[in-house]
């Protein structure tokens, strides 16, 4: 475990120290209660020793302190044993009060400090599980089920957030919007199940763009998101202006190259897509007006034939 000991007495530190180290611990020793909050928030500690009597900022002051400063997710707690020379009850409860989890005698024999040490850093590990699982699911929950990119309304949020961050450094912003060719069709002569794997294939292919333009730094933070049913969007957050359009050739360019068979698509024969590219200077309109003008440009693309992009 990663340790922090508070203690004022550098003596007791420096016994304590070499101890814990002796069986396989981190340890990091703060002198007194400040040093301890600056510690603990510049680091993640698995277990705190803290020490009561000490001058200025007592045991349980920190204590308090370091408590008011966790987040308050349960992967958030940090354990706290207060260790002190006095075996009395009052100390016990206040400690319990002030925050901290278990209470140890400077007198306890060693076993009684390695059994409690062994009680946190179980609670320690569940904590972690904990967060990991919270992590799973929050990603879950911004995933579009079928296809896996970011669902609507992850994308929305980061959106809002990428918009108001362009709006400060007056950077340009760029959408397109992506929708699929005739895909009723797909549906209705080759199945829900297909039409569900050409969306798959088509969303793959998306990101594969994305990440491509990403690493040619020509899109930094591009991302592809899935907007609704046979629909997706590329989100630009900085990219020169012009660069929309590129992505969006390419973008048709690869769908079409996929070579999904689908004969009911005109005449193209294969799985194409239409894109309207939109870019804006953020100051000159709101985010909403945006999607409405990449949209419109898309019902273009539409109008001329599909598998094309207007900009
Ligand atoms: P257009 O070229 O004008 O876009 O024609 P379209 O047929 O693609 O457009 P329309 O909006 O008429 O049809 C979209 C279809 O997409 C209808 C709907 O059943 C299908 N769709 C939407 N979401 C899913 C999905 O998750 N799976 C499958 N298999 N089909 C979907
Ligand atoms: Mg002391
Ligand atoms: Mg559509
Ligand atoms: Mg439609
Ligand atoms: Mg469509």
């Amino acid at each position: 475990m990663k340790i922090l000991l508070v203690d004022d007495s550098r003596a007791i530190a420096m016994v304590t120290t070499a101890r814990l180290e002796s069986f396989g611990h981190e340890v990091k020793h703060a002198i007194n209660g400040q040093t301890a909050i600056d510690l603990f928030q510049a680091e993640r500690f698995d277990l705190i020793l803290m020490d009561i009597e000490m001058p200025g900022m007592n045991g349980f002051e920190t204590t308090t302190r370091i408590r008011s400063l966790e987040g308050h997710e349960p992967w958030a707690w940090t354990p706290i044993i207060f260790v002190t020379a006095t075996d009395s009850d009052t100390n016990l409860v206040t400690a319990i009060e002030a925050g901290g989890d278990d209470f140890i005698s400077k007198s306890s024999p060693e076993s009684v400090l390695q059994a409690k040490m062994k009680a946190m850093s179980r609670i320690a590990a569940l904590r972690s599980r904990l967060a990991l699982a919270n992590g799973k699911l929050q990603d879950q929950a911004n995933r579009d089920g079928l296809t896996g990119l970011l669902n609507r309304r992850a994308m929305d949020m980061r959106v809002d957030h990428l918009w108001e961050m362009a709006v400060q450094q007056g950077a340009p912003f760029s959408l397109l919007m992506v929708d699929v060719d005739n895909f009723k069709n797909f549906n209705d002569h080759y199945g829900h199940q297909a039409g569900d794997e050409c969306l798959c294939a088509v969303a793959a292919c998306l990101e594969k763009v994305a990440e491509q333009a990403n690493q040619d730094q020509m899109a930094p933070g591009v991302f592809a998101a899935r907007y609704g049913g046979e629909e997706f969007s590329l989100i630009i957050p900085d990219a020169a202006p012009g660069v929309h359009v590129g992505i969006a050739m390419a973008i048709v360019e690869a769908i079409a190259a996929l070579n999904i068979r689908h004969d009911w698509n005109a005449d193209w024969g294969r799985v194409t897509v239409s894109v309207g590219a939109m870019c804006m200077a953020p100051a000159s309109g709101q985010v909403n007006q945006m999607f409405r003008l990449a949209d419109e440009l898309l019902y273009k693309a539409k109008e001329s034939g599909r598998n094309r992009h207007e900009a």
